[in-house]
């Protein structure tokens, strides 16, 4: 459909509608259509007040998002909003569905506000590595103080109209949903009460700065992880209670210009279309998904009581198989404490958490209870025995067409499907932990199963609100599998004598949410050992073992849940603080592998961590195990922590040049060709020129 913007005229009011689906992103089109209808709106007599409407689900989504990075093209956003700002007859801004970023800034270029029940407002740039560029640094601690204006521009979160009505943001909240109907009412009541047009620039600069700026500055600085847009945002509304209006349009100008040229910038955009295109996949499009109302779990732990949490909070019924009335008790609670949670964080009222816990969940100890389930999920003991035989209950069971899904971390999923007569229905779901609060799921396609399976999966992960990246089969998938990789990477800095805490930091400081060791300490010791235990037999002669983690399981150091792991933890503690008796085990480690400890700076420790995670991933997408590069990326951000400004492993291995990640791993080779063998993809890919986005068809 093309883009356009429409003038018409119903009475005195003229009607200014965006029409560019599907979010109204201000194009090229969009800015000079309006650019067009307010030079007509200035001329024509036959209206003495104008509105701004969008067609469709929303006002506006934004600046459009595909034109970043490409040679600017007239007429300039500012500019526009500027127009509009400056019409001597009045102009009203009706917003319904979403104004966010550029949207909401054309909103705050019109003189008056009103908001359909249901809208969100918002300048969401921060998000994208940028920042309000069309004066809504300027405008808004105008408008709502400095204060409000920082909340929101430094948080990227938007706002319901109730909250924009109570900061000042909008004028109304009209009744009813009609919003073009509601506009025009209000339109004509403020003609008839003579209103002004009534420029924000010309209200007094925000009078609540003193100590504001410095006060978020501050808590920006502590807790942004090397993300910088925040922060040159609070310099954008610095510029607004110092300066004039046109000086700090100006100024704004020049620090949104600065963002835009920054790699965290390229990042996150390269983040927002990754996310999008996962779910893009050829194999699905045109197939329908399978419908699921009711879900059966199997096995009430952590994960089996999460995935439940996670169906009941979005409107599925669930009944969970548990081994006996002892063990649904135990599940029961557990979901009715993540139930509390979500009460707690304003996500679920008391009276909805009652209702699901009566209505919508059975607990019950009879797989018999099973057999009008449309999706069963088994999150039993990951052990590929155990099972086996739960697939070859529910095959009994459950009528053909029921979706039969595994929550293995790294099981073979072909393998489990052959218990059963119905592999075509057969699926890996790999929920994380906790499985109600994280965002990704892989979806593990095994060799038979069905498209329209494949597709269901998709639909789940939008029903439950979460990512899902389609993952082959193999040891660990996507994620795990890159995963172990370069944790092997990390024990052996250590091992060769970089301590734990150093690698941790050097690694947060790098952006992660946790280092290696902080994330062992906080999924348990045990987890890891039994990874290990389970891939022993595949050792090879020269696989360098790291002892000391052994050494650490076997004292009974587990991490948090015993309060001592890799670090030690006071009580109620969870950050725990370094060991000197870890550094002494390693130590004895180092010894007995006969290594001499040698020093590490921060940036080897990145750059060995990195291109261990970016080698293994290139093999990932090379045996098809993931889709594209950007599968990769999007199960990193999701899964396991990556700063989502460096835009996914893939990404970050794209911008520092793949020739300079090559480079590393044939330096590390010299001393470890058994760990260090370039993959085979990455060669190619530096040999041809190319990087990895060349590989991601979105
Ligand atoms: C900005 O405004 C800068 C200014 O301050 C200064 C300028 C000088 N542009 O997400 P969905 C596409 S920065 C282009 O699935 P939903 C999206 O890729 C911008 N395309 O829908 C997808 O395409 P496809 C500030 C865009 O209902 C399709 O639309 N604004 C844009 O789940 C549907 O999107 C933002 O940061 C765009 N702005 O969510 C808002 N937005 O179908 C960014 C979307 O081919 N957008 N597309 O995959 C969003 O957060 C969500 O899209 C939104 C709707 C919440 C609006």
């Amino acid at each position: 459909m093309m883009a356009s913007v429409s003038y018409e005229t119903v009475g005195r009011v003229a009607v200014v509608t965006v029409d560019n689906p599907p979010v109204n992103a201000l194009s090229r089109v969009i800015r000079s259509g309006l650019s067009d209808a307010f030079g007509r709106f200035q001329t024509d007599e036959s209206a003495d007040i104008a509105v701004i409407i969008g067609a469709g689900r929303m006002l506006i989504g934004g600046a459009d998002i595909s034109e970043f990075g490409k040679p600017p093209q007239s007429p300039s956003l500012p500019d526009v909003i500027l127009q509009i700002e400056q019409s001597a007859k009045p102009v009203v801004a009706a917003i319904h569905g979403m104004a966010l970023g550029g949207g909401l800034e054309v909103a705050l270029g019109a003189h008056y506000r009103i908001a359909a029940p249901g809208t969100r407002l918002g300048l969401p740039e921060v998000k994208l590595g940028i920042m309000p560029g069309a004066g809504g640094t300027q405008r808004m601690p105008r408008l709502v103080g400095a204060d409000t204006a920082l909340k929101m521009i430094t948080s990227g979160t938007p706002v319901t109209e109730a909250e924009a009505l109570q900061s000042g943001l909008i004028d109304q909240i009209c009744e009813g949903v009609d919003i073009r109907e509601a506009a025009i009412d209000y339109a004509q009541s403020l003609l008839s009460d003579n209103a002004p047009a009534r420029p924000i620039s010309g209200l007094p600069r925000a009078t609540d700065s003193e100590g504001v700026i410095q006060q978020w500055r501050a808590k920006l600085q502590k807790s942004l992880r090397g993300e910088v847009a925040p922060l040159v945002a609070v310099d954008a509304v610095e510029a607004s209670v110092q300066k004039s209006f046109a000086e700090g349009l100006k100024e704004e100008r020049r620090l949104f210009l600065h963002l835009m040229d920054t790699p965290q910038r390229a990042g996150l955009i390269h983040a927002f279309f990754s996310e999008r295109a996962v779910a893009k996949l050829p194999e699905i499009s045109d197939i329908a998904p399978r419908d699921i109302a009711r879900v059966g779990v199997i096995g009430g732990g952590t994960m089996g009581a999460g995935i439940a949490t996670s169906a009941v909070l979005n409107g599925l019924a669930v009944t969970l198989v548990e081994r006996d009335s002892e063990a649904t008790d135990k599940a029961r609670a557990t979901i009715a404490g993540n139930l509390d949670a979500a009460v707690k964080r304003g996500k679920l009222k008391a009276e909805q958490r009652d209702a699901i816990l009566t209505d919508a969940l059975k607990t019950v100890t009879d797989y018999g209870a099973l057999s009008g389930a449309d999706l069963i999920i088994e999150a039993v003991f990951e052990s590929m025995d155990v099972k086996k035989e739960v697939f070859a209950k529910l095959d009994e069971i459950l009528p053909r067409g029921a979706i039969l899904a595994t929550n293995t971390s790294y099981l073979d999923v072909n393998e489990i499907a052959t218990t059963t007569a119905r592999p075509e229905d057969v699926i890996g779901l790999h929920f994380f932990s906790p499985a109600q609060v994280m965002k990704l799921l892989e979806v593990v396609v095994a060799d038979k199963t069905a498209p329209d399976v494949v597709a269901t999966a998709f639909a789940l992960a939008k029903t439950l609100g979460k990512t899902a990246v389609r993952a082959g089969v193999c040891d660990g998938f996507i994620g795990n599998r890159i995963l172990s990789h370069y944790r092997t990477a990390a024990d052996h800095m250590v091992l060769d004598g970089a301590s734990p805490y150093q690698i941790d930091k050097a690694l947060t400081d790098f952006g992660f949410a946790m280092g290696p060791y902080q994330v062992s300490d906080l999924a348990g010791l045990d987890i890891g050992y039994a990874t290990r235990q389970r891939k022993a037999a595949d050792a090879h002669p020269r696989d360098r073992y790291p002892t000391f983690a052994d050494a650490l399981y076997h004292k009974g150091w587990l991490g948090q849940k015993t309060g001592h792991g890799y670090y030690l933890y006071e009580k109620g503690d969870r950050k725990g603080r370094p060991d000197p008796e870890v550094e002494q085990i390693i130590a004895q480690a180092r010894k007995e592998a006969g290594t001499s400890p040698r020093t590490f700076s921060d940036d080897e420790i990145v750059r060995r961590y990195m291109a261990a995670m970016v080698n293994e991933g290139a093999r990932v997408v090379d045996e098809g195990i993931a889709q594209r590069p950007l599968d990769v990326d999007v199960v990193f951000l999701y899964g396991y922590g990556f700063p989502r400004w460096r835009g996914g492993p893939m990404k970050y291995a794209d911008m520092r040049g793949l020739d300079s990640i090559l480079a590393d791993i044939r330096t590390f080779a010299e001393t470890d060709d058994h760990f260090w063998s370039p993959a085979p993809l990455l060669e190619k890919l530096v040999a041809e020129g190319r990087n990895f986005d060349s590989l991601n068809q979105r």
